[in-house]
C-alpha cells in the first residue's frame, strides 16, 4: 500500500526526504538523502520542529539494517526435516499459511491462533489496533508483547490512579525546576513514556535551574552528568514510602489538594508510617538523612516532578512502586500544574474501542490477569506447552523477539518448536524466527510511510509528522497490514478496517483510517469544516519537517484528562495493603547473592540492532562488578565468570566497576545471538534472560510482569579462567 497522491518527493525519488526516525520515543526529524533509488546518507533535521538537527547513530545505523546482507527481503520457507529456510513465492507461503489456519480453527478452534507483538509495532501506524483487528477477524483474540518486560506495571498504576492505563502521566520537562528520576537513563535511551528528543538540552536547563537526580543501582551516563544516588536494586518501593512519610510526617504535603481532589489519602498517610526513612534505609541502601533531604527538595521546589521508568517495572514490587511515583507527585500538588506531573492531550480521535480493564482475561496456565488485553507475555511458552481449550498451536511473531526477550529462552525453544504454525513477520531472521515455518518480509520505517499518531500524548513540546515512504520496499517486502489483509482474503474473511467503511470509502486503508484520526481529532480540519485545521494532506504538502501542535501541554487539563468515574485520582486502590504488607515482610537479602540488572547502549535496540559493526563496535557485553564484591570471589577484571541463576546459567566476562552499588552487578540485554545473522552470531556475551524465571510465582503477581531487574545471581570464577586479553 501507498500514500501516493501529489507526494513532494516521490518514493525513491533523488534528493531529500525529510521523515522521521521510528526507533524509540525521540522520533528525531531526519532527512534522507537518495540517489539512484538508494538512502546513501541520513542528515539531523534542523527544521524539525521538535528534535531541532537531534539525532543519535541509530537512525543513520538504520540504513546499514535496511542495506545489510542478511536481510530478509522475500518471503522463506523452512523445511522442518532440515532445517533450512528455502525461498518461496508469495502466493504459495499465505495459501498456505491460510489453509493451515482455517485447519486449526476447525481442529483446535480460534483461540489456538494468537499473536506476539513485539516493540517496533508500537512505532509503525496504527500497528497495534490492526494486530489485533486480525485476531478479532479469525475469531480468536490471545495476543502477547514486550508490556510483561516493560511499561506494565507503570500503566496498571495509571489505571488504579486514573482510570485508564492507555493516558499517561509524564513531566512537565519545560517548566520544572526539580525533576527525581528512579530507574531511568535518557542520556542512553532517549526517554521512554516522555516524549522529548532534546533530553539532554532539557535536563540541562532543569539541572540549571534546581536539579536533576538520578535515582540508580549503577552511576549510569545520566547520573554522571547530574546528581547520582545509588540505590539497591529493587528496593525503590521502600525509598518511595520512606519519602512519603517523611512527606506527611514533616508537613510537607499539599494537604488542601489531597482534600479537595482526591480520594482516600488519609488511609494512605496512616499506612505508610511503618516506613521511617532509618527503616527504609536499611533496604535501600540510601542514609536516612538524605532520604529526608530529597523529600525537602523535591516539596520545596518551584515546581518539580519525580519520574520513573524500565528500573521501577520490572522488579518485585512494580506497581507498589509506581503507584508511589504517582502518589508522592499528587501528595506534594505536583499534579497537573506547569512544570509537574500532567497527562497530555491526546492529538487524533479515537476510532478503536476502548482499551479493555486490567483482569478482564486470566491466563489459562497461570491465572494472573491481563493487562490492557495482552495476556500475560511471560506465560507465552507455558500457553504453548500446556495441553488443554485454548493450547497455543499457531502463533505469529510479528516485529518481536520473543524468545530472546523473555524469561526461559530454553523453555521458549522448546515450546515454540512444538508450534503447528510458526509465522515471523520480520526483516531478520531473528532467534524467534529460526524456529518458523514462514518468514514474511517486511518494510524497514524508511520503506513506510507513517503518521507520529503514538507517544505524541507524552510530549512537553507536541508536535506532529507524517511522512511518505522514502523509497519503496526493498525486494518483495510488505507491509505488515497488507500481509493480514492477504491472509484474510485467501480465508475467506473480510479485509482489516471493513468496520469503517462507508459508500465513499468501500475499502479503507490504513492511512484513510489515520488521516480520519487526524482530521477529527482537536487539530484536524473537522473533514474540510475546519480549513485551518490539519490533514495528512496538508502535513505533507505544508509541514513535510512536521509542525508543533500547542507551545506546551495545557498542564491544569490533566485534571479533566482523569478517566474514573469519580474523576479524582484514586489513592487506595485494594490491592494497596496487602502490597504494602506484602513489602514490610519480604525477607532481607543476604551478603553471597548479588542482585544482577541490566543496562542499554547507545548503538543498540534491544536484541535486534547487533548485527551492524559501526553500531556494535565499541560494545563489550561485560558484567559489571563492583571491586569489593569481586575481591572477596577471587574474581579479576576480564575473568571469565560463572553467573548462576535459580533458573539457569552463565558464562561471561567480569568487568570491575565503581559505577554499580556494592551487592549488584549490572549485564547488558539482548546479547549472545543465534539467529540468522552472521556478524551478531559472532560477538562475544551471553543472553541475560536465560537467568530470569519463567516461573509465575517469581513475578509481581497484580501486573504479571517479569521479575528482569534484581534478580538473585551467585557469580564464582570460572575454572582455568584467564583474564581476557
Ligand atoms: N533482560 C531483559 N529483557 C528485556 C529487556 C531488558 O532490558 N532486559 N527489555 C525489554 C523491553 S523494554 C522490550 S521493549 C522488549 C523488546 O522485545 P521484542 O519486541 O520481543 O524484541 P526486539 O528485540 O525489539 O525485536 C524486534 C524485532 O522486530 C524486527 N523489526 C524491527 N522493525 C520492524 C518493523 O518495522 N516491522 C517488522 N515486522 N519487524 C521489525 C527486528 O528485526 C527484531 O527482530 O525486550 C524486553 N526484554
Ligand atoms: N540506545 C537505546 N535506546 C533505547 C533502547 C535501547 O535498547 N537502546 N530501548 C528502548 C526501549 S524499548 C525502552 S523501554 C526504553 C527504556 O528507557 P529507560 O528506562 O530510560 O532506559 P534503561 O536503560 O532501561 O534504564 C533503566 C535504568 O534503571 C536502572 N535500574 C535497574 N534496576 C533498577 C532498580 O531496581 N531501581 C532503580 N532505581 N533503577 C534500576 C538501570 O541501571 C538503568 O539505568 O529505552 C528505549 N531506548
Ligand atoms: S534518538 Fe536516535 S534512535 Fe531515537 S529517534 Fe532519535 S535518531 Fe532515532
Ligand atoms: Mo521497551
Amino acid at each position: 500500500m501507498t500514500w501516493n497522491a501529489n507526494n513532494r518527493s516521490k518514493p525513491g525519488e533523488d534528493g531529500l526526504h525529510p521523515t522521521y526516525c521510528r526507533l524509540c520515543e525521540a522520533q528525531c526529524g531526519l532527512l534522507a538523502n537518495v540517489e539512484k533509488g538508494k538512502i546513501t546518507k541520513i542528515l539531523p533535521d534542523r527544521d524539525h520542529p521538535a528534535s531541532q538537527g537531534h539525532l543519535c547513530i541509530k537512525g543513520p545505523g538504520m540504513v546499514d539494517v535496511m542495506y545489510d546482507q542478511d536481510r530478509v527481503t522475500n518471503p522463506l520457507k523452512r523445511n522442518r526435516v532440515t532445517g533450512e529456510f528455502e525461498p518461496v513465492d508469495w502466493d504459495t507461503a499465505l495459501r498456505d499459511i491460510a489453509a493451515r489456519l482455517i485447519q486449526i480453527i476447525q481442529a483446535n478452534g480460534a483461540d489456538a491462533i494468537a499473536t506476539y507483538l513485539g516493540n517496533p509495532a508500537a512505532f509503525s501506524t496504527l500497528h497495534i489496533m490492526y494486530a489485533r483487528m486480525f485476531l478479532a477477524k479469525l475469531g480468536a483474540d490471545k495476543i502477547f508483547s514486550p508490556l510483561h518486560a516493560d511499561t506494565g506495571a507503570q500503566f496498571l498504576a495509571e489505571e488504579l490512579v486514573y482510570g485508564s492505563p492507555a493516558h499517561h502521566t509524564f513531566a512537565d520537562l519545560e517548566s520544572c525546576d526539580f525533576l527525581i528520576m528512579i530507574g531511568a537513563n535518557p542520556m542512553v535511551s532517549h526517554f521512554s513514556m516522555v516524549t522529548e528528543p532534546l533530553a539532554l538540552h532539557k535536563l540541562n536547563e532543569i539541572h540549571a535551574r534546581g536539579g536533576v537526580v538520578v535515582i540508580d543501582p549503577r552511576r549510569t551516563e545520566t547520573a554522571k552528568r547530574f546528581e547520582h544516588i545509588a540505590i539497591r536494586p529493587d528496593s525503590d518501593a521502600w525509598l518511595l514510602c520512606a519519602i512519603l512519610n517523611h512527606i506527611f510526617a514533616g508537613g510537607l504535603a499539599n494537604t488542601e489538594i489531597l482534600r479537595q481532589r482526591t480520594d482516600d489519602w488519609e488511609q494512605l498517610r496512616d499506612a505508610l508510617q511503618p516506613f521511617s526513612p532509618e527503616i527504609a534505609s536499611l533496604r535501600c541502601g540510601i542514609d536516612a538523612a538524605s532520604i529526608r533531604q530529597l523529600a525537602e527538595r523535591f516539596a520545596k521546589a518551584r515546581t518539580s516532578a519525580c519520574y520513573g521508568r524500565l528500573g521501577t517495572c520490572r522488579g518485585r514490587f512494580s506497581t507498589l512502586t509506581n503507584l508511589l511515583i504517582e502518589y508522592l507527585n499528587i501528595a506534594c500538588g505536583r499534579f497537573g500544574v506547569p512544570g509537574g506531573w500532567v497527562i497530555g492531550d491526546v492529538p487524533f480521535s479515537a476510532l478503536a474501542t476502548k482499551t479493555p480493564a486490567h483482569d478482564e482475561a486470566q491466563s489459562r496456565v497461570s491465572g494472573l490477569p491481563s493487562l490492557m488485553g495482552f495476556m500475560p507475555s511471560g506465560s507465552i511458552a507455558a500457553e504453548i506447552a500446556t495441553p488443554g481449550k485454548g493450547q497455543v498451536r499457531a502463533l505469529f511473531v510479528d516485529s518481536g523477539n520473543p524468545l530472546h526477550s523473555y524469561p526461559d529462552p530454553e523453555a521458549a525453544e522448546a515450546a515454540f518448536a512444538k508450534l503447528d504454525l510458526l509465522v515471523s513477520i520480520d526483516f531478520y531472521v531473528n532467534e524467534t524466527g529460526k524456529l518458523a515455518d514462514y518468514i514474511l518480509p517486511a518494510p524497514t520505517f524508511y520503506e513506510r510511510a507513517d503518521l507520529t499518531l503514538a507517544f505524541m500524548a507524552n510530549a512537553p513540546r507536541p508536535w506532529v509528522q507524517f511522512t511518505p515512504e522514502v523509497i519503496p520496499p526493498l525486494g518483495e517486502a510488505r507491509l505488515e497490514a497488507d500481509i493480514y489483509n492477504e491472509i484474510l482474503g485467501r480465508m475467506g474473511l473480510p479485509r482489516l478496517f471493513s468496520a469503517f467503511a462507508t459508500t465513499d470509502r468501500p475499502q479503507p486503508e490504513l492511512m484513510d483510517i489515520a488521516d480520519q484520526m487526524l482530521r477529527r481529532g482537536p487539530y484536524g480540519d473537522q473533514m474540510g469544516k475546519n480549513p485551518d485545521g490539519l490533514s495528512i494532506a496538508k502535513l505533507r504538502d505544508w509541514f513535510p519537517h512536521g509542525i508543533r501542535l500547542a507551545p506546551g501541554v495545557n498542564a491544569q487539563e490533566s485534571w479533566n484528562r482523569i478517566q474514573n468515574e469519580r474523576k479524582r485520582p484514586q489513592l487506595w486502590p485494594d490491592l494497596l495493603p496487602k502490597e504494602l504488607a506484602r513489602l514490610l515482610s519480604d525477607p532481607k537479602n543476604d551478603d553471597e547473592t548479588l542482585l544482577l540488572f541490566g543496562r542499554r547502549s547507545l548503538g543498540s535496540l534491544n536484541t535486534w540492532m547487533h548485527n551492524v559493526e559501526r553500531l556494535v563496535r565499541g560494545d563489550r557485553p561485560t558484567l559489571l562488578m563492583h571491586p569489593d564484591d569481586a575481591a572477596p570471589r577471587n574474581i579479576a577484571d576480564g575473568d571469565m565468570v560463572r553467573v548462576s541463576s535459580k533458573t539457569g546459567s552463565v558464562l561471561i566476562e567480569a568487568e570491575m566497576s565503581y559505577e554499580v552499588v556494592r551487592g549488584s552487578a549490572c549485564y547488558p540485554h539482548g546479547w549472545g545471538h543465534d539467529g540468522g545473522w552472521r556478524h551478531a552470531n559472532s560477538l562475544p556475551g551471553a543472553n541475560f534472560n536465560v537467568l530470569a524465571s519463567s516461573d509465575p510465582r517469581d513475578w509481581e503477581q497484580v501486573s504479571a510482569v517479569v521479575h528482569l531487574d534484581g534478580i538473585k545471581i551467585t557469580v564464582s570464577r570460572a575454572e582455568g579462567s584467564a583474564a581476557m586479553p
